[in-house]
């Protein structure tokens, strides 16, 4: 029997998606790699992921507690948190399962291609100094955020919620947030208030945050435990999925077919345009091939959006030749983490970060 016979529980060998994976991209949605081209990437273009629903949010009512190991538990109200210093900052924001779809074996969850990544300008006020003035105590090691919102996943029901390191709590760009490009945000990217965990993927940055909670132990639940970790098997106890690792994306040349989406181009000089990004820091270089990965041309990289967000980068592609080309695109950040020529498995597919492939015809003028 082939390894593909024998897929891991939760998995597909089948190049079909099933009805619940329809399911979950019908409702989520990804950011249309046209919109690379915004630094900010517009609300309603921003890529979005609920996994169970959007809760009810009565801004009247509601509060924001901040206890577990501190001196002073605070409840604040809506008002009270939006009278805290104001903070703004732009946020390059990745699922962590971007690029899962594109494993064999599948892993059967939220399909993601390559576009689930968005940069929103995100307001509030810095987490770090409501932390403190409720007086950390000295034995706290990590700080659990509750969302309103409540399902089932892996059997288990449960609030959503994720527990971050307290260093990682404490960053000074971790931010409470109630707006997104200078409007109230919207219901389903957490209204009335998320936190916004910036260079962390998205899971970490809970919406309709309700409740703070600082643990003087690890925090065993689901999200943390279960989900989220990289694994080849269920029964390993894994490793926590943390930082965005580098990616490059371009916005798609030409014009696509409806069904298939390749591209389609007269020939001539092309600009190639698009954004690279990564958690551990900012982007040291882009590289364009246009056959496939075999030979690569540095791009143009300019200053990132934001200390916190991706660069936008630039390439002038001869295409005057007709015929096919499969363009690629890939980042190295200043760690020098290079993105892989082919996605690399795990089995929830977590930060499949192989480069992006646009397959492009030049046509004959
Ligand atoms: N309360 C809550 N917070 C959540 C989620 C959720 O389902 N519930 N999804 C998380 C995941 S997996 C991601 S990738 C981001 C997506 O944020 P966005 O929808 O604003 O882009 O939110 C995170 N925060
Ligand atoms: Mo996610």
């Amino acid at each position: 029997m082939s390894e593909l016979d024998t897929p891991p529980v939760g998995t597909s060998a089948s190049a079909d998606l099933t009805p619940e994976e329809l399911q979950l991209a019908a409702r989520n949605h990804g950011m249309p790699l046209e919109a690379l081209r915004y630094d900010l990437t517009p609300a309603g273009l921003h890529y979005l992921l609920v996994h169970y629903d959007i809760p009810e949010a009565a801004p009247d009512t509601w509060h924001l507690e901040i206890g577990g190991a501190v001196d002073r538990p605070l409840t604040l109200d809506l008002h009270a948190l939006q009278s805290c210093r104001e903070f703004s900052l732009p946020v390059t924001m990745e699922c962590a399962g971007n690029g899962r779809a594109r494993l064999h074996p599948r892993p059967v969850s939220q399909p993601w291609l390559f576009e689930a990544v968005g940069t929103a300008r995100w307001h509030g006020t810095r987490l770090r100094p409501l932390l403190e003035s409720a007086g950390l105590r000295s034995d706290a090691l990590e700080v659990l955020f509750t969302g309103a919102d409540r399902g089932l996943e892996g059997g288990e029901e449960q609030d959503y919620e994720r527990s971050l390191p307290l260093a990682a709590a404490l960053d000074e760009d971790v931010l409470l947030a109630w707006g997104m490009n200078g409007a109230p945000l919207p219901p389903q990217h957490g209204y009335p208030l998320r936190l916004i965990v910036p260079g962390w993927y998205g899971m970490c940055s809970v919406k309709w945050l309700r409740r703070v909670t600082v643990l003087t132990a690890p925090y065993r639940g689901y999200q943390n435990e279960r989900a989220y970790r990289y694994r080849q098997e269920r029964e390993e106890e894994g490793e926590p999925v943390t930082r965005i690792a580098p990616r490059a994306l371009m916005v798609p040349p030409g014009i696509p077919e409806f069904m298939t989406r390749n591209r389609f181009l007269r020939p001539g000089e092309c600009l190639l345009e698009g954004r690279a990004w990564s958690g551990h820091g900012a982007i040291a270089r882009v590289e364009v091939s246009d056959n496939g990965g075999r030979d690569w041309s540095e791009a143009a990289l300019d200053a990132p959006v934001g200390s916190r967000a991706w660069h936008r980068w630039s390439y002038r592609w001869d295409a005057r030749r007709p015929g096919d080309y499969e363009l690629c695109c890939r980042a190295t950040d200043v760690t020098g983490e290079v993105q892989p020529l082919h996605p690399v498995w795990n089995l929830g597919g977590y930060a499949v970060n192989a480069v992006q492939r646009v397959l492009v015809t030049v046509t004959a003028a």
